[in-house]
């Protein structure tokens, strides 16, 4: 060991700040897309907490700046808590690996690395300047808070979480079709903290046609809680079936219909450009993609094309068949089930057609949590890491 580590007391204490700095990160969900969420816990030479800090909003300071500036002259000789490896560039704001040294941190730890080429480097730069880097503390939980964005960075499209509600027997309609409300009020509004925290909502025309859903991140009637962002709802109708009259064309928030390269959508274009027209905040857009079956539209395509638009993580609500599609093409990195203690024996399930046709082909998931919601259950799950 060298003899500038820190005593064991310092490090034994490394999983515990490192944990505040990934609640921390948790309160820019919502507000930093596209950016991370970031958190930083500084102490002082001691062992003290002198600074905290996260990232609020993309183009803000970053978190290590936030918490620089609240430990001041403390910083010195100190330990910085990072649940993302310091940036390296100068884009919006500085660069942290400069801000760290200027401080004269001693000791950097850093839960995960930057996968973002453009910004990585901060360790590298650290070491060469003789502060101490120590990564992989808490990776697992801070990978967790920022899977929309690593995923999105990582494999050039949006992190996709698959949300549906079902009784114990897994259905989510009954068999004549109604649905509403299978879940508890307490359920629905869990659901609306859930897009609110993310880029944009995904539906099938089918569930429009069949339940005319608004899919904005309240009911209405109350305020929009991402002031100045709104969530982009998306439908995938490959023919172009959407109805002029559909509440996703309400001009309430900003919408894009994908349907398919060779779709007759006339009705659809000309409401969207009388949506422009009237200058709503709740644009429509009406994008071609490549065709392909079974769901008529090609998902990755679909992907690429949220990704060019900067949306970093997508809830995917209904219906079966996109979800099934979805799951098919290997496009779901989360699950959200509500499930309601209520038994419906007939009806379609929460999930259609998903390639699997034997029960080795089963999706295995793994839990991520398990929480009961007024009296439902929501479990949390997401594929097996191959
Ligand atoms: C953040 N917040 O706290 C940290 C980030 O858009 P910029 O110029 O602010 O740079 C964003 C990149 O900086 C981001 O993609 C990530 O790689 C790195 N670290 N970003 O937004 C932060 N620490
Ligand atoms: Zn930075």
């Amino acid at each position: 060991p060298r003899d500038d580590e820190p005593p064991p007391a310092g490090r034994a204490a490394d999983p515990a700040h490192m944990r505040r700095a990934v609640e921390l990160a948790a309160r820019g969900r919502g507000t930093t897309s596209p950016n991370p969420v970031v958190g930083c816990v500084v102490l002082d030479a001691s062992g003290r907490v002198a600074g905290e800090g996260f990232h609020a909003y993309a183009g803000g300071p970053h978190a290590e700046v936030v918490a620089l500036r609240a430990a001041g002259e403390r910083a010195r000789g100190g330990t910085a808590y990072v649940t993302l490896e310091p940036c390296d560039h100068t884009g919006r704001t500085g660069p942290c690996s400069a801000a760290l040294l200027e401080a004269g941190v001693a000791r950097v730890v850093v839960a995960v690395g930057d996968p973002n080429p453009v910004a990585a480097g901060g360790a590298g730069r650290l070491r060469a300047h003789g502060v101490v880097v120590e990564s992989g503390v808490l990776t697992e939980e801070a990978e967790r808070g920022n899977a929309e964005w690593l995923t999105s960075v990582r494999l050039g499209r949006p992190h996709v979480t698959w949300k549906y509600a079902a009784t114990l027997d897994g259905r989510s309609a009954a068999a004549d079709g109604t649905s509403q409300w299978i879940t508890s009020p307490e359920s629905r509004a869990d659901v609306h903290r859930l897009r609110a925290g993310t880029d944009a909502i995904i539906a099938g025309v089918g569930t429009v046609l069949a339940d005319d859903p608004r899919l904005t991140a309240r009911p209405s009637g109350e305020a929009d809680p991402g002031a100045g962002r709104r969530l982009l709802r998306v439908i995938v109708d490959s023919d172009g079936r959407t109805p002029v009259s559909a509440r996703v064309l309400d001009g309430g928030a900003p919408t894009l219909v994908a349907v398919a390269h060779d779709a007759s959508a006339t009705e659809l274009e000309a409401r969207a450009k009388e949506l422009g027209r009237l200058g709503a905040g709740g644009a429509a857009e009406v994008v071609r993609l490549p065709r392909r079956e079974p769901y008529g539209i090609d998902l990755h395509a679909l992907l690429a094309e949220l990704h060019r638009r900067q949306v970093v993580g997508v809830l995917l609500e209904g219906g079966p068949t996109l979800a099934g599609s979805f799951v098919r093409e290997g496009l779901v990195d989360r699950v959200v089930g509500y499930l309601a203690p209520a038994l419906l024996g007939e009806g379609a399930a929460a999930l259609g057609p998903a390639g699997v046709t034997t029960i080795a082909g089963t999706h295995r998931l793994e839990l991520e949590d398990v929480t009961p919601i007024g009296p439902d259950l929501r479990l949390t799950a997401r594929p097996v890491p191959l």
